[in-house]
């Protein structure tokens, strides 16, 4: 599958559309999700283009990951959460809504449950 480049993720990545930056670095943008299902729920995305990680290279996937594990503890620090639930869908029938790769980053707390 090819890369689409009208996806909501490369305009927010042009500037075309806002986000709630939390992070970046050369490789990668971190940003509030639109509709969280936890509080300080972030999206982690590779600033060059890529659908999913099956389209991803190794440079994407360690630059992503390595994010990832970066915001993971800073929520958990943010949040006092004792725990973190990571999600990452891949074509729509894996539940993949907007095709730009990317990380869901959700701190979770003891009992707590996931808005849908
Ligand atoms: P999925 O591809 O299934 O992982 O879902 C895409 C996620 O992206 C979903 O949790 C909502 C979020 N989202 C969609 N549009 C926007 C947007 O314009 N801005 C932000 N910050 N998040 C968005």
């Amino acid at each position: 599958m090819s890369y689409d480049t009208d996806n909501i993720f490369a305009k927010i990545l042009r500037g075309e559309l806002p986000c709630h930056k939390v992070f970046e670095d050369d490789e990668t943008l971190v940003f509030l999700d639109i509709m969280p299902r936890a509080d300080g729920h972030c999206l982690v995305i590779p600033k060059t283009p890529c659908r999913n990680i099956l389209d991803a290279s190794e440079a994407q996937m360690t630059a992503v990951m390595r994010t990832t594990q970066k915001i993971a503890k800073a929520l958990m620090a943010t949040f006092d959460a004792p725990g973190v639930t990571l999600q990452q869908f891949n074509e729509a029938a894996g539940g993949q809504e907007v095709f730009h790769l990317h990380v869901h980053v959700l701190p979770r707390l003891e009992g707590d449950r996931l808005r849908p």
